[in-house]
C-alpha cells in the first residue's frame, strides 16, 4: 500500500533539486512547511510554504539554533498513525502528523575545509536536522525520510503514483542513519584533531586528508594510508628524513621489510622488491650483511627497498648508496650516514626509534569483493627445539643455524616460497609460484645467475640448506632442491607422503627437519 504525503516537512542547507520536490509534492497535495532559508528558496518559486514557526506558534530562537526541536515537529513525526493512543493525544495537543521529512544538514565539513575560525565550526554543528532525520528514520513505518538529492527523483515518481512504499521508506531510514553517524564521526574527528589525537580513520578515498597518497598500486586508482595507532616501531610511525613521499608500493614494500629483518637478533639486512625478499643476510656487522645480501641477487636489488635491524652506519650507508635504492629503513642512523644519503636526493629514509617484536599480537586485513577477512598475524616463529631431525643423517650445528635462518626468511616470502642459504644469507630465493618445484627450480637459477655475475663458477646453492613455507607434497620438490646442491633441507611436514619425502632425502645422503609449524604467505 502507497502512503500519501499530505504534509511535508523540508529544512536543507543544500537547496540542489529543492524547487522540483516541492513542486510535486504541492501538486499532489501535500502542504509544505518550511525553515527559514528553505521556504524562502520555495517561496521565490512561486510556492505556497508554511514557516515551522507559524505551524508550531513558537518563534526561530537562539540564532536559529531552535527552529524545530518543538514537540508539534517531533510529535508529527514520530506519533504512530495505527495506535490510537497516539492519534489521540496528537490530536489534543494539536500536533499534525508529518508524512515527509526532507532534510540535509549544516555543512560542517565544507566550513573546516574552507579554514573557518572554531566559532564558525561549531555554529555548523547541526543539531535540529539530524534530530529529525533520526526521529523521521525511526517512524519509516509511516513516514519518508530523505537525506540526499539524488533520492528526490525516485520519490517525486512514487508520491505521482499516490504515495511511497514501505520497502523504500525502510531504505531511506537506513541511508538516514548512515548519514548521520558520517556526520557525527566527522565532528568527533574535528574535535580530536583541535585536541591533537591520533585520529581514527574515517573510511573514504575522497577529499584532502593527509592519510591520501598520490595514488594507488596503478596511478588510476586512488589510496590513502590509515594508520591505526597500534604499531609503535615501524613505517606507520616513522619518520621520513628525506626523499619525496612515500607511494603506495613503497609502503606497502618498505613494512614487508622491516617486518622481515625484525625476525633477526644478529646485525641484518633485507633486500626486498615487490614485497618479497630478493636478499636477506646475517652477520657481525652491516656492512658484511649488506655485501651478503645484495650478493643474493644483485639485479633484483636495483630500485629495491632496504632495512636493516641496527643503526645504520657510515660504512652500509656509504655501500647501499652506490646502488639505486628507493626506501632504507632502519631503527636508526648515525650522524654520518645520514651525511652520505643526504646527498642522494629521492632516496627516502625512514627511521622507527626502535625494532617491533615479531612476536606481538595483532591484526592482518586482506579484501575480497564485498568485505574482507582478517586474521592475526603471523607471530609464529619456529626455534631448535621445535624441531625433528627425520633422516639419518642429522644436520651440522652450521647448517642448523642456516636452516632456522632460512625458515625465518620463508615466512617472508610469498607462497610457494623456496630459498636457499649459507652462512647466514639467503643465496637463492624463489617466491610466489603455484607449483613448489618451479619455485626450487626458479630460486636455483636466480643463483646460478649470481654466480655468473660475481664471476664464480659453482653457484652459492652447492652445499646450501633449503627452505620450504610448506610441506613438500610430493618427493619431486625434494628432489629439486638436492638437485641444486643443498645438503640440508626445513620444511614443516605433514603430508601424507611425508615417508617417501624422507625416503628420497635418506637416498641422497642430506638432513632434513620438520618443524610442524607452516608460514603460508598468499
Ligand atoms: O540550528 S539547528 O541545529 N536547530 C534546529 O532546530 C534546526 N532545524 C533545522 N539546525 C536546524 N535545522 C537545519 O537548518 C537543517 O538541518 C538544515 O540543514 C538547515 C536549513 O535551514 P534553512 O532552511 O534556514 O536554510
Amino acid at each position: 500500500t502507497r502512503l500519501p504525503v499530505r504534509r511535508a516537512l523540508l529544512s536543507v542547507s543544500d537547496k540542489t533539486g529543492l524547487i522540483e520536490l516541492g513542486c510535486a509534492l504541492a501538486a499532489h497535495g501535500a502542504e509544505l512547511l518550511s525553515t527559514g532559508g528553505s521556504a524562502k528558496a520555495l517561496r521565490d518559486a512561486g510556492l505556497t510554504v508554511k514557516d515551522v514557526s507559524d505551524h508550531t506558534g513558537f518563534p526561530e530562537i537562539l540564532d536559529g539554533r531552535v527552529k524545530t526541536l518543538v514537540p508539534q515537529v517531533h510529535g508529527g513525526i514520530l506519533g504512530r498513525r495505527d495506535l490510537p493512543a497516539h492519534v489521540d493525544q496528537m490530536a489534543e495537543h494539536g500536533i499534525a502528523p508529518i508524512d515527509l521529512v526532507c532534510v540535509n544538514l549544516y555543512p560542517f565539513a565544507a566550513t573546516v575545509a574552507s579554514g573557518a575560525g572554531d566559532e564558525d565550526c561549531i555554529e555548523n554543528i547541526d543539531i535540529g536536522g539530524p534530530a529529525m532525520i533520526r526521529a523521521a528514520a525511526k517512524n519509516f513505518d509511516h513516514v519518508t525520510i530523505l537525506t540526499n538529492p539524488k533520492q528526490y527523483a525516485a520519490v517525486i515518481a512514487s508520491v505521482g503514483q499516490g504515495g511511497t512504499v514501505l520497502a523504500e521508506r525502510r531504505a531511506y531510514a537506513a541511508s538516514a542513519y548512515a548519514h548521520t553517524a558520517a556526520y557525527d564521526s566527522m565532528i568527533s574527528r574535528w574535535f580530536a584533531k583541535q585536541a591533537g589525537e591520533i585520529l581514527p580513520p574515517v573510511l573514504t578515498l575522497s577529499g584532502t586528508r593527509d592519510d591520501l597518497l598520490r595514488y594507488g598500486e596503478n596511478p588510476h586508482q586512488k589510496a590513502a594510508f590509515y594508520r591505526d595507532g597500534s604499531q609503535r616501531y615501524g613505517v606507520a610511525s616513522a619518520r621520513q628524513l628525506q626523499g619525496k613521499a612515500l607511494s603506495y608500493n613503497n609502503i606497502n614494500d618498505t613494512d614487508a621489510a622491516f617486518e622481515a629483518v625484525a625476525e633477526f637478533d644478529e646485525p641484518t639486512v633485507v633486500v626486498v622488491k615487490h614485497a618479497n625478499p630478493c636478499g636477506v643476510a646475517s652477520a657481525t656487522t652491516l656492512e658484511q650483511a649488506w655485501i651478503a645480501a645484495l650478493r643474493c641477487d644483485p639485479v633484483s636489488a636495483f630500485g629495491g627497498i632496504v632495512a636493516v635491524n641496527r643503526p645504520l652506519d657510515a660504512a652500509t650507508a656509504q655501500r647501499i648508496s652506490k646502488i639505486f635504492t628507493e626506501v632504507i629503513v632502519a631503527p636508526d642512523a648515525d650522524a654520518e650516514a645520514v651525511e652520505i644519503l643526504e646527498r642522494k636526493k629521492n632516496l627516502r629514509l625512514l627511521l622507527t626509534n626502535g625494532m617491533p617484536d615479531p612476536e606481538a599480537e595483532g591484526l592482518a586485513f586482506r579484501s575480497v569483493a564485498g568485505g574482507f577477512l582478517a586474521q592475526t598475524r603471523d607471530a609464529g616463529r619456529v626455534t631448535e627445539a621445535d624441531l625433528r631431525v627425520v633422516t639419518k643423517r642429522a644436520p651440522t650445528p652450521q647448517e642448523m643455524k642456516d636452516l632456522l635462518f632460512a625458515f625465518r626468511v620463508a615466512k617472508h616470502v610469498k607462497s610457494n616460497a623456496v630459498i636457499y642459504a649459507r652462512n647466514g644469507a639467503t643465496v637463492g630465493i624463489g617466491a610466489g609460484q603455484m607449483s613448489r618445484v618451479d619455485s626450487a627450480r626458479i630460486a636455483a637459477r636466480k643463483s646460478e645467475d649470481a654466480a655468473k655475475e660475481a664471476g664464480e663458477h659453482t653457484p652459492l646453492t652447492q652445499g646450501s640448506v633449503a627452505a620450504s613455507d610448506a610441506f613438500f607434497p610430493f618427493a619431486d620438490g625434494l628432489e629439486s632442491v638436492v638437485a641444486a646442491g643443498a645438503v640440508a633441507v626445513i620444511q614443516p611436514g605433514g603430508s601424507i607422503r611425508d615417508q617417501e619425502v624422507i625416503d628420497a632425502a635418506d637416498a641422497a645422503g642430506i638432513a632434513m627437519v620438520f618443524t610442524g609449524m607452516r608460514h603460508f604467505r598468499h
